[in-house]
């Protein structure tokens, strides 16, 4: 099976056989920085090797369609709580310039006490089962092939059920995933003991298997009432689970700190941030850098979020990052619309390759502010530490309060987040292992007493484990015949082939976004907007974001609602696809043979604008082709374009009329036609009218060689003229 870029994913055909798939590889991938890369125009300092198929970012073609891929490895979150639909997010994901795949869980899966199977539809993100892990990895081999580039599929190994769900991770090919075991203490209220022991277990899975870690830390940033101040809270995270990750036998090189810039605009965010960057990097030198987005300050403004998002990556590249993660700039609106992730990536992907090589002619100032700031935060964080030796050890600073606390260490303003040390989900359930105690399994953590003898691997003593022998592992399809993935493609399948349906959330949910200005205030405009909703015949529309503009002089909105039809392909009318010569082109046929054109507005119109448009340099007209252009001005008599035609031996006319009720724009441009045959040079000149309301027939019922209406580039006149004098040549044997 191969994907071809024009060729939808079939869904249907990654279940064929699943039960015998086997992952290609494991652990994680990073990307390879090259030093210097010639691309188009440009050399980079920061790219990588480039994609075999994607998408190039808009401005892209100005510069031969390159599309620089950063030396990082750029995160995707997804989310839509249907793992059918999630895998054609990747493919988009991946396309734009993703090569980690980071797949939220279902709500609350972290307080399921053991695995679950099938393809249970998930809310906020899908349910991790073993057919989902292997589809999805199945699919993002393909996906990988498509794009050239491997791709890390991650997702979490939290919760109760932690070491299992690391297991099952390790056997599927999960190349990463979030380990943190203060994770589970402080947000899902698991037992702290019971939280440790448990991450052991999956650290060394993980290990085993090469996965990359990431830290929680950036949950005390998103959580914390003022978020800025927890700095030295958040190194302090990071040294604990970096530390205990390093005891566990886990390697430097895949233990990777989830950092946020803690704050953003209006603060000033980068005197805060910067300084918070730099010192972690010196206090975990050698430690890789995920250099997640702040989502604590995200509002339902996606500029907004998107300018905050453009600064995180100048801190990622003033300082560094070996994964710049991105989260859809409307996470405030907490719907998972794709297609804004897919900017994120963009967004990423944009920002880093303009930051390009920018330490190279920027050197951070360590003599002032930034290296006190950076010294201060250090100093609190060491501070942090050595108090949590002293009242005796972090199970008691837990319990006495002192993580996700918002005052500025040593501060405190008593709202931490404190757990019982015998307290929370599993408590007591730790019992120490009997002297003999022997697991015949790999990637497993502590005193295993391997029997004198078994030589090599525990798992010889059962002629292999699961990640030794994958034969052994039981594969389960589904457990419930009504919610599955089978059942929820049936009922979708005519939106995935057939017929064409919006989607946002998943395939079929009719889904479209509308953005309305409303001059009025904001209750008003947000009433006024639901009501042209459902006038417009949208079912549950729903204001998602909105923004005044002035109190009084009006409010800008977004709305989202559902249609209720679709559209057939097969009904529609597809106007065949223009075929312009590129701006290039059309200077190269030009500098062969001069073109002269003749242009005015004719009869008694005044407008000039239009016209002008088209011609001048400034936006874009064909004088900047390389045209030679005579312009007679308005109310232009058709005698006498003609005449300024002939005497200057213009090769083409282009007139310029407002539609008249009396039909003298159709008597001009026939008019035009007539005069040209009487002369006998009618074979000789092309004849091309424009205005607002002109379109190609009429020119053409008018006997003229081409009409151009509303919105015509100078690129479609220069293409079209270019063209048609080939043909006229070829014609007359030239
Ligand atoms: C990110 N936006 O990019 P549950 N362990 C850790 C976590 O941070 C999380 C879980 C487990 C974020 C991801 C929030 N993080 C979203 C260290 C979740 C997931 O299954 O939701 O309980 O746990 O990092």
């Amino acid at each position: 099976m191969k994907l071809e870029p024009n060729t939808k994913l079939d869904i249907a055909a990654i279940f064929q056989d699943l039960e015998s798939y086997r992952p290609r590889r494991r652990g994680w991938i990073w990307r390879h920085g090259l030093q210097a890369q010639n691309l188009g125009p440009f050399i980079f300092r920061q790219t990588s090797a480039n994609l075999a198929h994607g998408g190039a970012l808009p401005a892209a073609k100005y510069f031969g369609g390159i599309d620089p891929q950063p030396e990082c490895t750029i995160t995707s979150e997804i989310a839509s709580g249907r793992f059918e639909d999630d895998l054609r997010r990747m493919r988009m994901a991946a396309w734009h310039g993703a090569d980690h795949i980071m797949v939220i869980r279902t709500a609350g899966q972290s307080h399921f006490d053991g695995l679950i199977e099938g393809t249970p539809e998930g809310v906020g993100g899908v349910p991790i089962s073993r057919k989902q892990l292997r589809a999805t990895r199945k699919a993002l081999d393909l996906i990988e092939d498509e794009v050239g580039r491997p791709i890390n599929f991650h997702s979490y190994v939290s919760g109760v059920a932690g070491p299992e769900v690391a297991v099952l991770f390790a056997e599927e090919g999960v190349n990463g995933a979030h380990q943190d075991p203060q994770y589970n203490v402080l947000y899902r209220n698991v037992n702290m003991v019971r939280s440790f022991v448990d991450a052991a277990e999956a650290k060394s899975l993980m290990t085993a298997t090469g996965m990359a870690q990431i830290d929680g830390a950036h949950n005390a940033n998103a959580t914390a009432r003022e978020a800025w101040k927890i700095t030295p809270e958040l190194m302090v995270q990071h040294a604990i689970n970096s530390a205990y990750s390093i005891a566990t036998g886990m390697s430097q090189d895949l233990i990777c700190l989830s950092t946020v810039p803690p704050t953003a605009p209006p603060a000033p965010a980068v005197r805060l941030d910067l300084p918070y960057a730099v010192a972690l990097r010196d206090l975990f030198y050698g430690y890789r850098m995920r250099a997640q987005m702040n989502t604590k300050y995200m509002e339902s403004d996606t500029r907004e979020v998107t300018v905050t998002h453009t600064l995180n990556v100048l801190l990622s590249r003033l300082t560094s990052a070996d994964i710049q993660s991105t989260i859809t700039p409307d996470e405030g609106r907490n719907v998972p619309w794709h297609f804004n992730s897919v900017q994120a990536v963009n967004t990423a992907k944009q920002a880093l390759v303009g930051l390009d090589g920018v330490a190279d002619m920027l050197t951070l100032q360590q003599n002032g502010p930034l290296g006190q700031k950076a010294r201060e935060i250090k100093e609190r964080a060491v501070l942090f530490l050595e108090e949590i030796l002293a009242c005796g050890g972090y199970f008691n600073a837990v319990q006495a309060g002192f993580f996700v606390d918002s005052g500025y260490y040593p501060e405190r303003n008593g709202d931490g987040i404190a757990r019982e040390i015998n307290g929370g989900v599993g408590a007591g359930s730790v019992v120490p292992r009997d002297p003999d105690y022997f697991a015949p399994v790999c990637g497993h953590f502590g005193e295993n007493h391997l029997p004198e003898e078994i030589s090599g691997q525990p798992c010889s003593a059962i002629g292999g484990c699961t990640l030794c022998k994958p034969d052994k592992i039981r594969y389960i399809d589904e457990l419930d015949e009504h919610d599955n993935v089978a059942e929820r493609l049936r009922a979708t399948k005519a939106y995935r082939a057939e017929l064409i349906k919006p989607e946002v959330e998943w395939a079929g949910d009719g889904i479209v976004q509308l953005t309305m200005f409303l001059p009025t205030g904001q209750r008003v405009a947000g009433a006024a907007g639901l009501a042209i909703a459902t006038k417009l015949g949208l079912q549950d529309p729903e204001i998602i974001h909105t923004q005044v503009m002035h109190p009084a002089e009006g409010t800008v909105l977004e709305l989202k609602g559902k249609v209720s039809f679709a559209i057939d392909p097969q009904q529609l009318i597809i106007p065949p696809e223009e075929k312009l010569l590129s701006a290039d082109e059309v200077r190269q046929a030009l500098a062969q043979e001069e073109f002269r054109v003749v242009a005015a507005t004719v009869g008694e119109d005044e407008h000039s604008v239009g016209l002008k448009e088209i011609i001048d340099i400034k936006h874009g007209g064909i004088e900047g082709l390389g045209f030679k252009i005579v312009y007679l001005g308005t109310s232009v008599a058709i005698g006498k374009v003609l005449d300024a035609a002939v005497e200057s031996a213009a090769q083409a006319i282009l007139i310029s009329t407002i539609i008249t009720h009396a039909d003298i724009h159709k008597i001009n441009m026939r008019k035009l036609h007539e005069l040209c045959v009487e002369k006998g040079i009618r074979d000789r000149i092309i004849l091309v009218s424009g205005g607002t309301q002109i379109t190609k027939a009429m020119a053409c019922e008018c006997g003229l060689d081409a009409g151009f209406g509303r919105g015509t580039k100078g690129i479609q006149v220069a293409s079209f003229l270019v063209e048609k004098r080939g043909e006229m040549a070829a014609e007359q044997g030239e």
